[in-house]
């Protein structure tokens, strides 16, 4: 008996070894965390001193911190646009900040990054802010099923909310269904004219509790005291409250990781932080001493550490790859009054950038980018290469040798050894898009003359516009203050040169 407990304890012994070499050969898991608004200045690691991101920075300090990082876009649509597509958002019209009842934007017929995942056998998930649009058309009954969605463009399973925080439908959906619909109380969204009874912020802003800044939109239906973009009725028992938000996403996320940890999985994480509006979980209120938003941004940390406590208790960390970034720059008042400004304390945001969300100046555009894989990456890189997030899907698409056709994809470079710190040079140029087009080549920026206008004075940004062509040299002048267009006129051309060629392309 007792030779026969030994062998069966060897063989399990041995049946563990062998689980355990099959684990460590395992494909890595990818976790990307794709935040709102956070500008290049609001982490520590990227030379914050007002606010602590202790989270954040651990993983700058176990992977590799970019500093020439981009999303492709200043606002948030068009960038999860060309993150899911691989195409730049000037490729498809209708790209651009979409209301709460869009429809469905990715194709379902053309890859996507989830789509490269899947097709390399990894189970993926999408949970947080969507903003990519549902359905088929705009007019959709949101107590039904609501497809096409995240599910038909890639994801195994979605737990989203549609838009942006401060846009109606503000209800969650768990793959295509609102969670919490009730017959009896149907949900009704429109963005025209108003629907059912419930107050607006224009109406009665005395049931406001974060009133809306002045002159600015958010005075529709108002949800939880804070005044909406568009009108909604019914689905009482359906509405979020704004302070439930992170802890519901990420109680969701860290349960998919759980749940999903034994084979390869690919998460996307939206975070909502520091999008408006600003209403971060009670724990947080008023703990940076910079109001809602540096709240939102310590919550978002908190956040992130809890993910990586999830991946660590699970023994999954070391062959993880964490890729956080975020889809524009930073904005401060986006239409609340919320401390943004007032209690700013000396905080940058920006870092050394001119402009911010909604900017073809850096600051709209080039935004934190960290990438963790503790199994792979040196601890503690530091790279200048010039990356973009719309190079992920034909990153990940040539390291698990998933193959898609030639006119998908187009603008997606394969820059993975980049992102794995192995070339410190990265694409040899970036289109980026605000309301007018720039290119990025060897640290030279081109911004395409336009008509546009040169402020947006609601949001207290420069804009980056001009009549004329503008040329700035990053190397030394970060800030875009002195266009030297003029007295390099072959540099303007060689770059209008390639924006014309990927314009026509
Ligand atoms: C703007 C909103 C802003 C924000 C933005 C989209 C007003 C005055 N401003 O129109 O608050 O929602 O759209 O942000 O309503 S994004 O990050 O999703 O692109
Ligand atoms: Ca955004």
């Amino acid at each position: 008996m007792k030779l026969v407990n030994h062998y069966i304890i060897s063989l399990l012994t041995l049946v563990g070894s062998v689980t355990q070499v099959a684990g460590q050969q395992q494909k890595p898991n990818v976790v990307l965390i794709y935040v709102d608004d956070l500008g290049y200045g609001d982490l520590g690691s990227y030379g914050a001193t007002k606010l602590n991101t202790p989270n954040l920075d651990a993983l700058a300090s176990e992977g590799i911190r970019f500093t020439n990082g981009h999303a492709t876009a200043a606002t948030c649509t068009p960038s999860r646009y060309s993150l899911m597509t691989g195409n730049y958002p000037f490729r498809q019209t209708g790209t651009g900040i979409l209301p709460g009842d869009a429809k469905l934007i990715i194709p379902q017929d053309k890859i996507t990054l989830p789509k490269v995942f899947k097709d390399a056998g990894y189970q993926t998930a999408v949970i947080g802010k969507w903003h990519l649009g549902l359905g088929d058309q705009v007019d959709k009954d949101w107590n039904g099923s609501i497809k096409p969605g995240p599910l038909e463009v890639g994801y195994d399973y979605s737990f989203i909310f549609p838009a942006t925080a401060d846009r109606v439908p503000t209800v969650f959906l768990e793959n295509h269904h609102v969670l919490g619909v009730n017959k009896a109380d149907p949900i009704m969204v429109s963005y025209n004219k108003k629907v059912g009874s419930e107050p607006t912020g224009k109406e009665n802003p005395e049931l406001l509790k974060m009133k809306n800044s002045l002159n600015h939109g958010h005075d529709n239906t108002i949800v939880n005291g804070i005044g909406r973009i568009g009108w909604m009725s019914g689905g009482k028992e359906a509405k979020w409250v704004d302070e439930e938000l992170t802890l519901t996403f990420a109680d969701k996320a860290i349960r998919f990781i759980q749940d999903h940890y034994q084979k390869p999985f690919f998460l996307t994480y939206n975070a909502t932080e520091p999008h408006v509006p600003r209403m971060p979980a009670t724990m947080f209120k008023g703990k940076s001493g910079l109001g809602y938003r540096g709240d939102a941004i310590l919550q978002l940390d908190y956040t992130v550490g809890q993910l990586v406590k999830t991946l660590k208790d699970n023994k999954v960390y070391e062959n993880t790859i964490i890729i956080f970034s975020s889809d524009n720059g930073p904005v401060l008042d986006d239409g609340y009054d919320d401390g943004a400004v007032s209690q700013l304390n000396g905080h940058n945001p920006f870092g050394p950038y001119s402009g911010g969300k909604y900017s073809a100046f850096e600051a709209g555009t080039r935004v934190p980018f960290i990438i963790s894989w503790p199994k792979m990456i040196k601890k503690g890189t530091t790279s200048d290469a010039l990356v973009c997030q719309v190079d992920l899907l034909s990153s990940f698409a040539s390291f698990l040798n998933v193959k898609y056709p030639k006119g998908e994809a187009v603008d997606s470079e394969n820059t993975w050894r980049s992102f794995m710190g192995k070339d410190l040079v990265g694409r040899s140029y970036l289109i980026k898009a605000s309301g007018t087009l720039s290119v990025l080549k060897d640290n030279y920026k081109y911004i395409k003359a336009g008509k546009g206008a040169k402020r947006n004075s609601l949001v207290n940004i420069e804009l980056g516009n001009d009549e004329v062509d503008q040329l700035y040299d990053l190397r030394t002048d970060k800030g875009e203050k002195i266009n030297i267009a003029k007295n390099n006129p072959e540099k303007v051309n060689e770059l209008k040169a390639i924006l014309e060629k990927e314009m026509n392309k």
